[in-house]
């Protein structure tokens, strides 16, 4: 059996993911997803863990494709009467159907079980084809450095639209924080490691500053592949620009393939996808030991979704 791992954010990740299955189906294969947790916060006495989430949605067929966030078919009741009472942001809302995760998740939490048997329990309802980890059991959120002081990421996100610039992230509860079981293990069995199209500073950044998951990639005999987030200099959704200019690294598929640098000189990627419209950046990024392809990047419909995945596996298989 082949054992693939992702490390993924929310909706780029969940998508390609998505493509990644569906490419695999009908083959030996095992996903295992290790999602980010560090956009998670405390609402309404709630849990929410968003990058989970758009996975679980995604890879169950149930998510707003449109929002990218979220269940189809959603309605808002229950968070318009909260907001009445002022109760949570009013900028963020929770579906009525999303509020059964987080109701079911929170409960299950206050009981004591790890976030990791939670993700476990709750989407074991769907076939979703992939095993979704969270990067730690442990609390980390990401909190946004502005000029006029720190905000949660959400915050920042939701509320301001990232208008707000960012002059860096602190990664609050990351140094105590420790990988949620199987992590580790997952990435040193490895037959290939893929760094999904999500943002390399809040969404992947966060996964590999958790204590033993950077140590575990760059050990691990598996290759490890990452996709660009970035096309001809333009982020593909969110807010990866703004993050990306906030600790001082060009929006460029090249700048980000040698942000992650290569394992032989003590980074985390071995290669690197990067679109068409980036293959002036090839040579550079080969030359600094990350072997590198120029693909069409855009997961515009299914089938293309599906080629990017076998891109990177095909990527993989060479390095
Ligand atoms: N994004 C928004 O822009 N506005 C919202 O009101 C909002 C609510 C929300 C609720 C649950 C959830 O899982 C995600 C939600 N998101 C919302 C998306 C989320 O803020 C971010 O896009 C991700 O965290 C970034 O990956």
């Amino acid at each position: 059996m082949r054992e693939i791992v992702v490390l993924s954010g929310g909706v780029g990740g969940a998508r390609f993911t998505r493509a990644l299955r569906d490419a695999l189906a009908g083959e030996d294969a095992r996903i295992r997803v290790i999602v980010n947790t560090a956009d998670d916060m405390w609402m309404a006495g709630l849990r929410i863990c968003p990058d989970l989430d758009s996975v679980t949605y995604t890879l169950a067929g149930v998510n707003d494709e449109q929002r990218g966030w979220g269940r189809i078919g959603e309605s808002e009741r229950v968070s318009a009467e909260l907001h009445e009472w002022g109760i949570g942001w009013p900028w963020f809302t929770l579906g009525d159907l999303d509020l059964g995760m987080h109701i079911a998740r929170t409960s299950l939490l206050r009981e004591g079980t790890p976030l990791s048997s939670v993700v476990a329990r709750l989407t074991a309802r769907w076939d979703l084809g992939a095993r979704l980890l969270p990067m730690t059991d442990d609390a980390v959120e990401t909190h946004v450095v502005t000029d006029g002081g720190t905000m949660h990421f959400q915050e920042w996100w939701t509320r301001h639209r990232a208008s707000v610039p960012a002059r860096g992230f602190e990664l609050r509860g990351a140094d105590d924080a420790v990988p949620a079981p199987g992590v580790v293990e997952a990435i040193a069995g490895a037959d290939v490691v893929l760094v999904a199209p999500s943002n390399p500073i809040v969404s992947i950044g966060p996964i590999i500053a958790v204590g033993g998951i950077r140590d575990a990639l760059t050990a691990t005999p598996a290759p490890v592949v990452g996709v660009s987030p970035i096309i001809g200099g333009s982020v593909v959704r969110g807010m990866a620009d703004a993050c990306l200019t906030a600790v001082g690294t060009a929006t460029d598929a090249a700048a980000v393939g040698l942000r992650y640098g290569a394992r032989a000189a003590g980074g985390v990627i071995d290669g690197w996808l990067v679109d068409e419209v980036d293959a002036d950046a090839v040579p550079g990024l080969e030359a600094a030991g990350i072997a590198t392809r120029s693909v069409p990047l855009w997961m515009s419909e299914p089938a293309a979704a599906q080629t990017l995945a076998r891109d990177a596996l095909a990527l993989a298989g060479s390095v």
